[in-house]
């Protein structure tokens, strides 16, 4: 057994409290390791005579990556407290435990076992209820929809007439997401993720002038409260962008630093490195990226970090929006974060915090900053597996296992899953165009764990490059849109809210062999088994389907068709780049 491979660690995604009663315990151990594990457990306080009063639990391997098995079990120990360890039995038969590895199980002391000391509920990583359900939908405003043009910005071009530049104007604003409101109920999404909205001077708005004041080009509060209601009267919950990173260069407290330099009353809500301040050549201040435009703020600082919290309580309590997206989110620091969370929290429990971080994301998710992260590490093996045919079945299936082993269950289940957004190419673009590979995307995302979100326009098979291609006027005209894939992504939507386990209460398990060309998995609750497969190639392949169907009734999700097994070996057919979602 290699000793070296196997890990385990109390109070993170190896050990966490799943909810105000029961623990998660994964163990990671070397690949095909080790034959099977238990977990032995007990309260640290209970003994019988001499010796520790312990139990066992066989755990379950429940992924593997290119070179680790990872196993699991959940437990609800009786008094909230966990003394434990590891027996594994491979080619050797051993217990690990916080201080290292013994041949046998030790009773007489329980000092070198792992302890997760208590679960106190008010630690536990409670995201609000409704994100497990939730389908969301990103809109960039200034390029949604025009439905007012009195509003319109100065050199506003007729909407669609040109692509997307860093600096043009279509004139997208709050009125034209009122007037589109059916679109989204048909497709039947039930959250937007609206990117910056106060007052700005760009297109995108995050170099934002005015953190409580609405950019007069999307409309004004009063519209914005309608924009609220309308959603809230749809079922569809609003989630805004709050850019705490950094300002604009035209926010008034930069503005005195530039004009009044060292006698600026606000000279430490920015980090300037020295005096004059300068853009030229490069910032003498720290920035987001290199960007003169956006000036870091320092959070820090106590008036900078009431002003931020403020914003964050005025647009919960005035306007009672539901989330907020957190910009840059992993360049603030933690110590803010956490006030933030209790701030927006006390005005509403069930507010969403959403990070946008792209990359590992444990130290923001512990239940004290963030209930999610924008999840791009999970879709990023798809895009590559079904948009590029750039890795392999084998690849695909540890990548996307080895993100699924990142966090928690309770995180993952909230996680905000996406295949693009305003910062990526389009997905269909990247997909070359493949409409297939397209639905192949999305039908994967549509049951994943986690909730998924649909950037404007990918429904109805808008294109576009990286930014700012990526963010061309949303196509209205519906003998332009492509209705078919619309309807398409519309049927998802529905079968993951009729069918548990086709969406978020499912459980997720890969059952491809890694050399196959195509790739399934199940998704399963309680009584229920769906098997999803996808042919990753241009040829026709012919997939066995590994389960007992004899006499059973079969339905084809996504066509709806019901169909009986005769034979006892079960197979289904999948053109080029097809896919299938089976309920056994
Ligand atoms: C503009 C140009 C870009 C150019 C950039 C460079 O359009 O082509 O590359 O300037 O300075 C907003 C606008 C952008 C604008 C930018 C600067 O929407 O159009 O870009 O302001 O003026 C990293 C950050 C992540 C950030 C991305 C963009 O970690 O937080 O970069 N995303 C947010 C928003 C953006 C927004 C800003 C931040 C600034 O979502 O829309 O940009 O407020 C990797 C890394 C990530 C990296 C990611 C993307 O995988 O791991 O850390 O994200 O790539 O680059
Ligand atoms: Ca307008």
């Amino acid at each position: 057994m290699l000793k070296e491979a196997i890990f385990h660690s109390p109070k993170s995604n190896y050990a966490y409290a799943y909810n105000e009663k029961t623990l998660h315990i994964r163990l990671r151990t070397k690949k095909q390791d080790v034959a099977s594990v238990d977990l032995i457990h007990g309260d640290p306080y209970k003994w019988d005579g001499g010796s520790w009063n312990y139990e066992t639990k066989p755990m379950k391997k429940i992924a593997s990556t290119e070179l680790f098995d990872y196993w699991f079990t959940s437990l609800e120990p009786d008094f909230r407290r966990l003394r434990y360890g590891f027996h594994l039995t491979g080619d050797e038969t051993i217990v690990y435990t916080e201080k290292g590895f013994y041949p046998e199980i030790i009773t007489h002391d329980t000092a070198d076992y792992f302890c997760f000391p208590y679960l106190n509920s008010e630690d536990v990583f409670a995201p609000p209820a409704w994100v497990r359900d939730t389908v969301w939908y990103q809109i960039f405003p200034e390029r949604f929809a025009n439905g007012n043009k009195a509003n319109d910005p100065e050199g506003a071009l007729p909407w669609g007439s040109a692509e997307p530049t860093p600096t043009n104007f279509f004139g997208g604003d709050f009125e034209g997401v009122i007037e589109h409101i059916d679109h989204l109920v048909e497709l039947g999404i039930t959250g937007i993720y609206f990117t910056p909205i106060f007052k700005a001077t760009t297109n995108h708005k995050y170099d934002t002038i005015d953190y409580m004041e609405i950019d007069p080009q999307f409309g004004d509060k009063e519209t914005f409260k309608r924009l609220v209601q309308v959603c809230h009267e749809n079922g569809i919950k609003v989630m805004l962008d709050a850019v705490f990173n950094h300002s604009g260069f035209y926010f008034p407290q930069f503005q005195d630093v530039l004009e009044k330099g060292e006698q600026s009353k606000y000279k430490d809500w920015f980090y300037i490195w020295d005096y004059p301040v300068q853009t030229e050549p490069m910032p003498n201040y720290d920035t987001f990226a290199f960007t003169h435009m956006m000036p870091k703020l320092n959070t820090a600082h106590p008036a900078v970090r009431e002003y931020l919290l403020e914003v964050g309580r005025y647009w919960i309590r005035e306007f009672d929006i539901d989330g907020w997206r957190l910009d840059v989110a992993n360049e603030v620091g933690h110590d803010f974060w956490r006030e933030f969370r209790k701030e927006v929290k006390a005005i509403k429990p069930d507010v969403y915090i959403l990070g946008e971080i792209w990359h590992q994301s444990m130290a923001w998710l512990q239940g004290d900053q963030f209930d999610a992260v924008m999840n791009y590490p999970y879709s990023h093996a798809a895009i590559q597996y079904f948009a590029k045919e750039e890795i392999s079945t084998r690849d695909f299936m540890y990548k996307t296992a080895e993100a699924l082993m990142m966090y928690p269950e309770n995180a993952t289940e909230v996680a905000f899953n996406l295949l693009g957004s305003h910062d990526t190419p389009r997905i269909l673009t990247v997909c070359k165009d493949n409409k297939e590979k397209l639905k192949q995307l999305f039908t994967f995302l549509l049951s994943s764990p986690g909730t998924p979100c649909i950037y404007y326009g990918d429904e109805i098979g808008m294109n576009g490059e990286q930014d700012p291609g990526c963010r061309k006027c949303m196509e209205w005209d519906t003998t332009k849109q492509d209705r078919e894939l619309f309807d398409f992504i519309a049927t998802l939507i529905r079968l993951r809210k009729e069918i548990p386990a086709f969406g978020n209460h499912g459980t997720f398990q890969f059952i491809s062999d890694e050399n196959d060309k195509h790739v399934m998995y199940t998704k399963t609750f309680e009584n229920e088994t769906l098997l999803f497969a996808f042919n990753n190639s241009a040829e026709v392949v012919t997939v066995p389907i590994p389960f007992d169907l004899k006499g059973r009734k079969v339905t084809h999700l996504l066509t709806g068709d019901e169909f009986a097994y005769e034979a006892e070996k079960v197979e289904v057919t999948l053109p080029a780049h097809g896919y299938v979602a089976l309920k056994l």
